[in-house]
């Protein structure tokens, strides 16, 4: 196999200089527990090149690594946490429970593999978050919805049909990072995976299950909400309809005796045409709810996601705010969930933008367990052709200050979970979960750079107050040496701020390309039914949210709402979400809007053009391979640059008639 397809567990290119004991103390008999130790013989074959000797003693006496799950000196210590402690003969990486020796041994790698481990070294780390979740959105004909890197590890012509050894380490890299859940299937359930829940298909998810299970990795399965009806042949799908709860706790006794450990389920209902309780004049909370009791016996959880917003919006309509639209439906239910009911809530109001205000849920929500959802798959981000590292803007969101109370910033509010239900008597955000961007391409991300977003995606679930530099840092220096590393960080970190420039201004949104989502459509979706109007007239854009107008900024705290409604403090790289505001609007920079958007796109192409300077200069530093494919896609980032910034300052100027200060051409 190719090194791209090693992702950030590299062999290693240059020495360590530490000196590893050869000897491993290990009596781990759980699962994970002995798959940590494995996974430690392993890493250090790839890193040094000699595999080390398992071997026993009682007394920590040996010159040796010693590796233990059930350590006296943990107790009490948080859910997955580990220590590493580092002498000049010995090692010690000790955990609590199985998971945590795991993340304990990789974290253990990793910081071997970065040159940072030597005598006198300590660590001790827990996540911040209980659940950190990786959702597919993997059709069972091999197809994935929004996805960029090839067809799914996972389906293929209708069915489960995969790689073993493939999933074993697609198991291993997540747990790597820390991931412990996996959807396995689409949230729009169609056409077989709505078997997915039948006998048929259940044998061969019970496989699956056993391999990421010994990684610590427990599974969800994204369930149609009509399948009592559609599978079941009942005549409704009702959730307060007895017959319909029934038929959910048997397919739940079945389920459960193929894949007993199984999470739960994933539901999108009511939401872009998928079935859901509004069919019945059903609350979202009766259809939870009664999922919730059927999966509550066997320890499962529902995951219920908050992406309900009316999708058949006609555009003549100015009031129907679509970005009210989550928290219009599920705040008046907090309090009224199952304890085993987790709703998921897309990060801001719309739809995985390149710049949204966070949604106002969080920080609101005080009585209902919640997460957060990121995407990773690069949907309107440029489908891993466009270099966009992503931990970039996700920094700014777990930095947003929801403003609800003290210590409110998103960060402040993940927090782990001491028990398996836990009551929802705080505002706390359970995890996250991200939509992700692999697939059977060899390097599994398309861009190999994009392998980066994976990686960022499970160190921020983990710890999300680590900073996007650092995770910049550590990716580039495991997946390229620190030295080449270096380089390629500061290409990574250039590329979120150059994808914004060239992108919809100013957190307008929308702006792209109708269905596909990669390159501009300006006026796309703006007599479509989706609801995500810009607006733009010759004098003025956006839409007004602030009370005058959809009223919007309500739902956030009375700070933000403060914040967000005037425009004077509203932050100006969101300014367009929360406000119509005229082309002579003058910015804080003195410039006007207009000139401000014609800037904006020009700077944005030109720093793609020096991005692929910079990654040519480190051609004779790398790969081949790995310099070829990543050149090539910054070629074909360079045309959707440049239609960008072509067609946005054109149609700007074709409104205004206004020029560009500076009489760079404009096409007209
Ligand atoms: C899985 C967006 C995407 C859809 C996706 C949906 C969702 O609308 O374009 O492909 O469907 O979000 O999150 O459910």
């Amino acid at each position: 196999m190719l090194r791209e397809y090693d992702c950030w567990l590299h062999k290693r290119k240059f020495e360590i200089d530490f000196e590893i004991p050869l000897f491993v103390c290990a009596d781990e008999k759980g699962l994970v527990g002995s798959q940590a130790v494995k996974e430690y013989c392993l890493g250090i074959k790839r890193l040094v090149g000699i595999e080390p000797k398992l071997t026993k003693s009682k007394d920590n006496s040996c010159n040796a690594v010693y590796l233990n799950s059930s350590s006296a000196s943990s107790a009490g210590s948080a859910r997955d946490e580990f220590s590493i402690k580092v002498t000049e003969t010995q090692i010690f990486i000790t955990s609590s429970d199985e998971n945590g020796l795991l993340y304990g041994v990789f974290r253990f790698l990793s910081l071997l593999s970065m040159r940072e481990i030597k005598n006198g070294f300590e660590l001790t780390d827990a996540p911040a978050s209980s659940l950190r979740m990786i959702n597919h959105w993997d059709n069972f004909d091999g197809s994935i919805e929004r996805g960029y890197a090839g067809n799914s590890l996972f389906y293929k012509d209708g069915g489960f049909n995969y790689d073993k050894t493939r999933i074993e380490d697609y198991a291993r890299l997540l747990a790597s990072v820390g991931i412990n859940r996996v959807s396995i299937n689409n949230v729009n359930v169609r056409a077989n995976a709505k078997l997915l829940i039948t006998e048929k298909y259940l044998k061969e998810a019970k496989k699956l299950a056993a391999i990421f299970r010994k990684f610590g990795i427990k599974l969800f399965f994204s369930i149609n909400f009509g399948a009592p009806w559609s599978l079941g042949k009942l005549a409704s799908a009702d959730p307060l309809d007895p017959a319909v709860g029934q038929w959910w706790k048997k397919r739940a006794e079945l389920i459960y005796k193929y894949i007993p450990d199984l999470a739960g389920f994933l539901v999108k209902a009511d939401s872009e045409g998928e079935p859901g309780p509004f069919q019945y004049n059903r609350t979202h909370a009766d259809g939870a709810n009664m999922l919730a009791k059927a999966l509550e016996p066997f320890g499962g959880e529902v995951i219920w996601r908050c992406f309900v917003y009316n999708c058949t919006q006609d555009w003549r309509d100015l009031k129907t705010d679509r970005a009210r639209a989550a928290y219009d439906h599920f705040m008046p239910l907090d309090g009224s969930f199952e304890k085993n009911v987790i709703l998921q809530i897309k990060f801001g109001p719309y739809d995985f933008q390149i710049r949204e205000p966070v949604a106002p849920l969080f920080g609101a929500l005080k009585k209902t367990r919640h997460v957060m959802e990121l995407q990773i798959t690069q949907e309107y981000t440029g489908h891993q052709i466009d270099l966009c590292y992503l931990p970039y803007v996700w920094e700014d969101i777990l930095n947003f200050d929801t403003a609800h109370g003290d210590n409110s910033k998103i960060k402040d509010l993940l927090k782990p979970t001491s028990t398996h239900y836990p009551l929802p008597t705080n505002h706390y955000i359970e995890g996250l979960a991200a939509v992700v961007n692999v697939g059977l391409d060899n390097n599994w991300t398309g861009h190999t750079l994009a392998q980066a977003n994976l990686y960022g995606y499970g160190r921020m679930a983990w710890n999300p107050s680590i900073t996007a530099k650092t995770i910049a840092e550590e990716w580039s220096a495991l997946s390229f040496g620190k030295d080449t590393g270096q380089k390629v960080s500061d290409i990574l970190l250039k590329s979120y701020p150059a994808y914004e420039k060239y992108n919809a201004p100013f957190g307008i949104c929308f702006m792209v390309s109708p269905n596909n989502h990669y390159g501009p459509g300006i006026e796309g979706y703006e007599f479509s039914r989706w609801g995500t109007y810009h607006r733009a007239d010759m004098n003025e854009i956006g839409i007004d949210r602030t009370p005058s107008g959809t009223g919007y900024t309500d739902q956030y705290s009375p700070k933000n709402a403060a914040l967000f409604a005037d425009a004077k403090t509203c932050p100006e790289n969101l300014i367009l979400f929360f406000h119509r505001l005229r082309y002579d609007y003058v910015m804080k920079n003195g410039k006007t809007l207009l000139q401000n958007i014609y800037n904006t796109h020009f700077e944005g192409y030109d720093e793609v053009v020096a991005m692929m300077e910079d990654w040519k200069r480190l051609e004779p530093l790398l790969e081949a391979e790995v310099y070829k494919s990543v050149l090539s896609r910054f070629e074909r980032q360079l045309n959707n640059a440049r239609e960008w910034k072509d067609q946005i300052n054109t149609y700007f100027f074709r409104k205004t008639g206004i020029a560009d200060e500076h009489g760079r051409k404009i096409y007209f």
